[in-house]
């Protein structure tokens, strides 16, 4: 199975970066997690996402908040596909990073998940995995119908304590 890089702008990401982790963990998904910043270390992020698919990755997560440019950068310098997550920092809650992160340039896609939504990140890269890979398929749709089953017993719960 191809890997997914999870590249976080700063350690200071992390919190929100394990719950793409943990996910991957959880579905057996075989990841490598580093440390590149587009600002800070601007030659090492190109490297590594120039030779991204000849080192054997097939999706890139980018995990960076403020002026977010890491997804970004990582698109432009690699036709793998990049799902960018812009994290919250405490001035202006994420809506900074989000736009940064989303508003990419026709042709430099970054499938932008939701402010801190690290676990979607995660989850739309086993998706894309799972085109070639039915086993991962079956498991992402066992997933699936866990967590409707879950709501379904949360809303038959909240039925009966409102029952009349
Ligand atoms: C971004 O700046 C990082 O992704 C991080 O979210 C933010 C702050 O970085 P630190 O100052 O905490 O290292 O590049």
């Amino acid at each position: 199975m191809k890997k997914v890089a999870v590249i976080m702008g700063s350690d200071s990401d992390l919190p929100v970066v394990r719950k793409a982790t943990d996910i991957l963990k959880q579905f057996g998904v075989p990841f490598e997690v580093r440390v590149l910043s587009a600002h800070r270390t601007p030659l090492e992020a190109s490297e590594f996402a120039r030779s991204a698919r000849d080192n054997g990755f097939g999706v890139i997560i980018c995990a960076a908040g403020m002026a977010a440019h890491l997804a970004g950068a990582f698109a432009a310098n690699c036709s793998l596909p990049v799902i960018g997550i812009p994290v919250k920092s405490k001035y202006l809650d994420g809506v900074d990073a989000l736009l940064s992160t989303v508003q990419m340039p026709t042709g430099m896609p970054v499938a932008t998940v939701a402010i801190d939504g690290a676990a979607n990140a995660a989850l739309l890269s086993v998706q894309i995995l799972a085109l070639s890979d039915d086993e991962l398929c079956a498991k992402y749709d066992e997933y699936r119908q866990k967590a409707t089953q879950t709501v379904l017993e949360k809303d038959r719960a909240i039925q009966s304590e409102f029952a009349n």
